[in-house]
């Protein structure tokens, strides 16, 4: 039947379901040739109408089977391209993230914060601007010092300062906490200085302080006898030289024998055989007085050093400046 047979061919022609779906619509909707001989049958006589009537429907079973069938057909190509097309391959090697490291500073910091931390120190911050209150007056940096000048402190008003010590935050700590007092203040602080190999305007510092009944030199130097084997082993020898500092009295430069050569003097130490580590001493009657603490019935000690210098000297770094630069080739080799 050349009708059955168009169909047929046509239906196996379509290339998509949009394409089957405007086939579906002229064979079989209202406008369509089936629609139209099935109109025409009012026309026929009694005995042609049930012939005619039966052979559109088969014709009509027919074509929506083939329908159905390419239907089917299409969709599972479609199903098929669309498959290939998004293929996932799960042995693909990924994109490796690339992994981060802690800072040389920092991880020397943290190394020194888990040695006082184990001697029962908290560790305390404060704000880097800072009312010169408690940069100076408190620690008793008297008016005229060099240290208060505008050549050496960065001024951000007659009253306020960006910290050039840690002692700040001391200063604050004695002012708000009742002896025992035993803490360990790290931070950036700020000098007007030119950048070179061993300066920068912006450094970092760590202060320790310690307040209370009957505490005497010997803490101070068993304490810094401590960290400084912990820091640079059991040989390493101290030593204390005689110093002056506004806020302590006595005060003394600390030394540490020469991790290279042991103390018998090399080009790391320049012959002397120590190189200096800290600054520390009794902290002043008069700072204790300032900060709250009444000076007859409690003493401590204090001490001061630069985390660049420690840091620099353990990783053989001769330039300060490459601490600050953020170049991954110098940063990846620590
Ligand atoms: C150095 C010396 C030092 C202190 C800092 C201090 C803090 C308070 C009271 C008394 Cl609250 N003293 N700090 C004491 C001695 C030395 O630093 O050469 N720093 C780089």
């Amino acid at each position: 039947m050349s009708m059955k047979k168009k169909a047929e061919a046509a239906l196996l022609a379509a290339h998509d379901l949009n394409e089957l779906e405007e086939l579906r619509i002229g064979l079989l909707g209202k406008k369509g040739e089936l629609t139209a001989i099935l109109r025409g049958m009012g026309g026929l006589s009694a005995e042609e109408r049930p012939l005619i009537g039966q052979l559109a429907n088969e014709v009509r079973a027919f074509i929506e089977s083939e329908l159905e069938k390419q239907k089917n057909i299409l969709m599972s190509a479609a199903r098929k391209e669309k498959l290939q097309a998004e293929t996932l391959d799960v042995t693909m090697g990924g994109r490796t993230p690339r992994l981060g490291k802690l800072h040389p500073l920092t991880t020397v910091l943290n190394e020194v914060k888990d040695i006082f931390i184990g001697m029962g120190f908290s560790i305390v911050e404060g704000p880097e601007v800072e009312y010169d209150y408690f940069n100076f007056e408190a620690l008793n940096i008297p008016a005229d010092h060099p240290a208060r000048d505008t050549q050496d402190t960065f001024y951000i008003n007659d009253n306020v300062v960006l910290r050039s010590q840690t002692s700040s935050v001391q200063a604050r700590v004695m002012q708000n906490q009742e002896p025992p007092i035993r803490v360990i203040a790290p931070g950036r602080v700020y000098r007007s200085d030119a950048v070179d190999a061993t300066h920068s305007p912006v450094f970092h510092q760590i202060e320790g302080l310690v307040v209370d009944k009957g505490i005497t030199m010997g803490d101070l130097k068993g304490t810094l006898e401590i960290f400084m084997k912990t820091l640079y082993g059991e040989d390493a020898v101290l030593r204390f030289r005689p110093h002056h500092f506004p806020f302590t009295e006595p005060s003394a430069e600390v030394d540490v024998s020469c991790f290279v050569c042991g103390g018998k003097g090399c080009r790391v130490c320049k012959g002397e055989g120590f190189i200096e580590l800290l600054g520390a001493g009794m902290v002043h009657p008069r700072v204790l007085e300032r900060c709250g603490i009444d000076p007859s019935v409690y003493s401590g000690f204090a001490f001061g050093l630069g985390l660049e210098r420690i840091v620099m000297r353990r990783m053989s770094i001769d330039d300060m400046r490459l601490l600050y630069e953020n170049d991954l080739r110098f940063l990846n080799q620590f």
